[in-house]
């Protein structure tokens, strides 16, 4: 057995971006051209495999890769045993019903004997069997959200994101299956060595989305004012307070979440703090 790591992801899709990103973002070097099927990195033991996102489920429990990253959707959809390592936090869906936007829906029942167009046969099956509801699924590759304006089914199963897709083609959201994202899996069987391996990767890829969302803030305020803001700042730890030349006043540096930083800028400002600073994170380590 090869004591490289093999990494299988989507080959072209929207998975793809995201997951090179990640990968470069942990600081593994390598080149991808479009033809190649696989690429092995010049900086860290691991190889990658460029597969259809159907596929990676299966080449990750077989053992022809030890991990891969995919949609909670197509590993449900699949139902092979494989271990999940991470939630990765990105291609964030959920498979829903739709219907027309004039179709009369009351409940789940609602579609008791009718005809579901949809790519996830095995979810939405075990979904309506769960509701104890009788209705005929009809799978379907691509393209589902035009079954019913084509007469080929009542309703249809599929992955909304914005919603947009569903409003266009005149039908409405009715139940919501299962939410997703982007998933790390490994094969059940990892030796001791690419346990190793990977608990390093994982490490960098925590670090990552640690700082992800997270920015680095500087400001300067009066001395007085320093216990009001610390108070605002939940930080690391704690905030870094240095003295600044003019007298009296101190400079503050620490971290703050992006979505909480607009909810505070205006106390920080009440509170005394001058030139604010927000910066980029790119790791971090704890
Ligand atoms: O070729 P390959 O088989 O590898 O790719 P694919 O065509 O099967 O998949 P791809 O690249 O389209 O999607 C890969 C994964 O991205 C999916 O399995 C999901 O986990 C995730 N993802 C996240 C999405 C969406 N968001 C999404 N919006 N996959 C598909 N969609 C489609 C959806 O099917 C519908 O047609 O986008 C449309 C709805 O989008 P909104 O924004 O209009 O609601
Ligand atoms: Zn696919």
């Amino acid at each position: 057995m090869s004591e490289t790591l093999r990494l299988a992801i989507q080959k072209s899709g929207r998975l793809s971006e995201d997951s090179l990103n990640l990968i470069k973002e942990c600081g593994i070097d390598f080149n991808k051209s479009d033809n190649k099927l696989t690429s092995k990195a010049f900086n860290f033991p691991i190889e990658f495999l460029f597969l259809r996102d159907d596929d990676i489920p299966g080449y990750v429990s077989d053992a022809v890769a030890d991990l891969g990253i995919v949609g909670e959707n197509v590993l449900a959809e699949k139902g092979k045993e494989v271990d999940v390592v991470e939630k990765l936090g990105f291609s964030k869906c959920r498979l829903s019903i739709a219907v027309p936007k004039d179709y009369q829906y009351d409940s789940i029942q609602s579609l008791a004997g009718k005809n579901i167009a949809t790519s996830y046969p095995k979810i939405l099956g075990e979904f309506l069997a769960k509701n104890n509801v009788q209705a005929e699924i009809h799978e379907i590759s691509g393209s589902v959200e035009i079954a019913p304006n084509i007469g080929l089914a009542e309703g249809i199963c599929d992955l909304v994101s914005s919603g947009s897709t569903l409003i266009s083609n005149g039908l409405k959201e009715v139940e919501t299956i299962l939410q997703s994202q982007a998933l790390l899996i490994s094969n059940k069987n990892i030796s001791a060595y690419k346990k190793d391996l990977i608990a390093q990767l994982l490490f960098r890829i925590k670090s990552v989305q640690r700082a992800k969302n997270t920015k680095y803030i500087l400001l300067n305020a009066p001395k007085t004012s320093v216990d009001k803001i610390i108070a605002l700042l939940p930080g690391v730890k704690s905030p870094t307070v240095m003295p600044l030349s003019e007298e009296g006043w101190v400079s503050l540096h620490s971290v703050v979440k992006e979505n909480e930083f607009w909810g505070i800028v205006e106390k920080l400002k009440a509170a005394g703090a001058e030139g604010i600073l927000v910066m980029p994170i790119e790791k971090i380590v704890i």
